[in-house]
C-alpha cells in the first residue's frame, strides 16, 4: 500500500525542469524535462497497479479497473477520471498542472486502502489522465490535447503547428511514439469518461480575498469550480522595413518596434477600460532581431479574457483597429490571425453543487469561485460533465516562480478530492 503522500510526490519531482535564467520551472511539451515528468507518472501508477496507456492524441490514461473487471472495454465505459497536466509556462510554478496529477495519485491511494477495508464498494472504474499541451506553451495553442480528444481543433491544423525552433508538432508527436495519422476526437475515449474532475492550484486571489477570510486572514483552503472566463490568443504582425540602425535617418524609417511598443500601452488602456476584462501582451518577437538592425517585422501575441464572449470579441475588435491607425501612421502594416478561442465555460451546476458538498465534509464552507484560468476541464465540459476544485495559492500568483500551496493545504485537497471521488465512484 502506497503511504506517499501528495507532498512526498511534489518533492520527488521538484528537481525536474528547474529553469535557472528565468527562475521557476520550464517543462515545454515533449521536452526533455516534461517525458520525464511523464515517465515518473507512469513509473507511480504502474507501481499502484494501474494499466496505463498512451492514446494516439498523446493522453496517458491510468486505469483502476473495477475489481475482476475481464471485459475492460466494456468496464471502462463511463468511467470516473480525474486528473490534469505536466507541462509548463516557462518559468512557471511547480503546482500549475503536476498538483493536480500527484494529488489524483494521492487520492488513488486513500481510496484503494478504503476499497481494501470493504470500506469502498466502487460501481465504476476509475482513471487518471495527464493532458500534453494544456499551456500551449510549445506549439501555440493551449489544451491542445483535449481539444484534439473533443474534435475541438482540426487534427491536420494542429499536426502543421510549429515550435520556435520549426518542428511540426507532428513529427514531435512521432519522435515520442504517437501516430499523428491517429489524431484528432477521439469517440471511443470519450465514451469511457462518464465524469471528468481535476484538480488544480487556484491561479488567482479567490480563496485569500477578504470575501473569503476572516479577520485573521483564515479560510478554506479549497474551492470549487464554477465558471472559466471565455480567452483566446491572436498574434498581431506589424512588418515595416528592416534597415541599418546607423546610416538610416529617424525620419526615414518604418519601424514595427514602435507600432508595437504604441499597440502594448493601447491594449493595456482598451481592456482597462473594460469592466472584467483582462488583455496581455506576453510575448514580442522582433525579427530579425539585431541590435544595429530595424527590425523588418515585429510579431507579439495578444491574451484576451472576458466572462461574456460577446465582449471578448469586441475587445479584439476594437485592438485591431486600433493596430491598424498605429501601423498607418508608422508606415507599417499589420496582420492579425487568431490562434485559439475558447468560450466562457458554465461548469455543470449539478455537479459543481455535488462537489461542494463533498468537498464541504472536510473544509466547511469551501466557496464556489470562477477563474480566468484555462483548463483541460473547460474544453472537455463541452463533452461530459464536469468539475474542478481549486487548492489554496498563498501567493495569489500564477505562471510564475512565486505560485505556492502549502503543504497542509495540498494534503486537505487530496482529502476532498478523495471524499468527491468516492462519492461518484
Ligand atoms: O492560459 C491559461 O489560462 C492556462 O493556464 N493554460
Ligand atoms: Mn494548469
Ligand atoms: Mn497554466
Ligand atoms: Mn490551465
Amino acid at each position: 500500500m502506497n503511504t506517499q503522500t501528495v507532498n512526498s510526490l511534489m518533492a520527488a519531482i521538484s528537481d525536474v525542469g528547474r529553469d535557472q535564467t528565468r527562475g521557476g520551472y520550464s517543462r515545454p511539451v515533449y521536452s526533455g524535462a516534461e517525458t520525464t515528468l511523464r515517465e515518473w507518472f507512469s513509473a507511480e501508477a504502474t507501481a499502484r497497479g494501474l494499466d496505463v496507456s498512451t492514446d494516439a492524441n498523446g493522453i496517458i490514461w491510468a486505469w483502476w479497473d473495477l475489481p475482476g473487471a475481464t471485459d475492460t472495454a466494456l468496464s471502462r465505459r463511463g468511467a470516473l477520471v480525474t486528473g490534469s497536466h505536466l507541462d509548463s509556462v516557462p518559468g512557471g510554478g511547480a503546482f500549475d498542472g503536476p498538483l493536480g496529477v500527484a494529488s489524483a495519485l494521492a487520492a488513488h491511494d486513500v481510496l484503494a486502502a478504503r476499497e481494501a477495508s470493504g470500506a469502498l464498494l466502487r460501481n465504476r472504474a476509475m482513471a487518471i489522465s495527464v493532458f500534453p499541451e494544456e499551456e500551449g506553451s510549445r506549439f501555440g495553442v493551449a489544451c491542445l490535447g483535449s481539444r484534439l480528444l473533443t474534435g475541438a481543433i482540426n487534427p491536420v491544423r494542429a499536426l502543421n503547428l510549429r515550435d520556435a525552433n520549426g518542428n511540426t508538432f507532428a513529427d514531435v508527436a512521432a519522435a515520442n511514439g504517437m501516430d499523428p495519422a491517429g489524431f484528432g476526437r477521439d469517440e471511443a475515449a470519450l465514451t469511457l469518461i462518464g465524469d471528468f474532475i481535476e484538480l488544480h492550484v487556484e491561479q488567482g486571489k479567490g480563496l485569500n480575498s477578504e470575501a473569503h477570510t476572516d479577520h485573521a486572514g483564515r479560510g478554506p483552503a479549497l474551492a470549487i469550480g464554477d465558471t472559466i472566463l471565455g480567452h483566446g490568443r491572436w498574434k498581431l504582425s506589424f512588418t515595416g522595413q528592416g534597415n541599418h540602425a546607423g546610416t538610416t535617418l529617424m525620419a526615414d524609417r518604418a519601424d514595427p518596434m514602435l507600432a508595437a511598443a504604441q499597440m502594448i500601452v493601447a491594449v493595456r488602456a482598451t481592456a482597462s477600460a473594460q469592466d472584467n476584462a483582462r488583455a496581455t501582451v506576453g510575448r514580442l518577437e522582433p525579427v530579425p532581431g539585431g541590435t544595429n538592425v530595424i527590425a523588418s517585422r515585429v510579431d507579439l501575441w495578444l491574451d484576451v479574457r472576458h466572462p461574456e464572449d460577446a465582449v471578448t470579441a469586441m475587445l479584439v475588435q476594437k485592438i485591431h483597429g486600433q493596430a491598424q491607425r498605429i501601423a498607418a501612421m508608422e508606415g507599417c502594416a499589420v496582420f492579425l490571425t487568431e490562434e485559439s478561442l475558447s468560450g466562457t465555460v458554465h461548469f455543470d451546476p449539478v455537479l459543481a453543487n455535488a462537489l461542494a458538498a463533498s468537498v464541504r465534509r472536510t473544509v466547511p464552507g469551501a466557496p464556489l469561485l470562477p477563474t480566468g484560468a484555462g483548463h483541460d476541464a473547460g474544453v472537455l465540459a463541452a463533452e461530459v460533465p464536469t468539475g474542478m476544485l481549486y487548492v489554496r495559492n498563498p501567493s495569489g500568483i500564477s505562471h510564475s516562480p512565486e505560485e505556492h500551496v502549502e503543504n497542509d493545504d495540498a494534503h486537505a485537497g487530496v482529502q476532498a478530492l478523495a471524499d468527491v471521488l468516492e462519492d461518484l465512484l
